[in-house]
């Protein structure tokens, strides 16, 4: 597959300065339109005020690009861009199409091109009917090759988060706490889950991805950043909104890649938008850190 790389983000590279990937599902999908333009540059101008250089990872036509210009992020928020998980990228290849790539497409085409550290809002994971869907994230398999800290809030809430758990620690990915001793709920500061780690500043973050390469491990690092209480979303609406999210998506008919889509949405119209200002605040936070955490490593 063809890779563009945005200049900006080749001589950060080169020059050994921070770069933070970006996932683009998170704005075709994850985000309403017309709001998640904008959201868009917030979060990449968040990274730049941090100090290091952003790096949204797409595919326009058919090519990977990592780093968008203007233009491209506007062909990234606009209505006909399909969702490419990794598995997607050599299709996405030869039929020349335009895509928005998932954590797992993010995270495999930014370590490729040597980037450490990449930021995000919630990984994909287990679905609660996985026992008779078998719908689990390919996010899970590929951070299990793939050397990248991702920083996040937790998976979504709408999955099965011990489940989750479960896998990754099958799959050789550790999680960490970040100030917390709890795994992080996205929407929520608390998914109900301990983390088995906890760390406490960027630093030792940095050490802990380069001590997974002394070991010989090829795994990303899952950095788990949770919301303070005073951000997170009423932990009754939160659940509320789920239960009717679940329930209407399973008299749709809804599943498969269109489910993560489809609950975000049903969480922005239930809550009157404060899902979508709880989601682009924790984002926000993710990115800092990962601007913090690449530093570290580049210093
Ligand atoms: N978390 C969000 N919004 C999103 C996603 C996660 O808050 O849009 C996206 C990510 O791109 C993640 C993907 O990789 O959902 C997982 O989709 P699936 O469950 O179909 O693998
Ligand atoms: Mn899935």
């Amino acid at each position: 597959m063809q890779i563009d790389i945005h200049p900006d983000v080749r001589s950060a590279l080169s020059g050994g300065r921070p770069v933070v990937a970006l996932e683009s599902t998170l704005i075709a999908h994850g985000l309403p339109r017309p709001s998640n333009r904008e959201v868009a540059a917030r979060i990449e101008d968040r990274v730049r005020a941090c100090g290091a250089q952003p790096a949204t990872v797409a595919v326009l036509d058919g090519r990977a690009t990592i780093g968008l210009d203007d233009r491209q992020l506007d062909r990234i928020g606009a209505d006909d861009v399909v969702k490419l998980s990794e598995r997607d990228l050599a299709v996405a290849a030869v039929k020349a199409v335009d895509g928005a790539t998932t954590v797992a497409a993010t995270a495999s085409l930014a370590s490729r091109v040597g980037i450490r550290v990449f930021a995000t809002g919630g990984l994909g994971g287990v679905h609660r009917d996985a026992d008779r869907s078998w719908d689990v994230s390919a996010d899970l398999t590929t951070l299990a090759r793939t050397p990248i800290v991702v920083v996040c809030a937790g998976v979504k809430s709408i999955l099965d988060v011990p489940a989750t758990l479960e896998h990754l620690e099958t799959l050789g990915v550790p999680v960490v706490g970040y100030c917390s001793e709890r795994f992080a709920g996205f929407y929520l500061a608390d998914s109900g889950h301990p983390v088995p780690w906890t760390v406490d500043d960027a630093p030792e973050i940095a050490r802990i991805h380069q001590a997974q390469r002394a070991v010989g491990s090829s795994a990303g690092l899952v950095v788990a950043n949770p919301l303070p209480p005073t951000e997170q979303l009423d932990p009754g609406v939160h659940d509320d909104a789920l239960a009717s999210g679940m329930r209407q998506a399973a008299a749709g008919g809804v599943r498969g890649a269109a489910l993560t889509p489809f609950l975000l949405d049903h969480f922005h119209q239930v809550t009157g938008g404060r899902s979508l200002d709880v989601n682009v605040e924790l984002v926000l936070r993710n990115v800092t850190l990962g601007a913090e955490i690449a530093a570290a490593l580049a210093s």
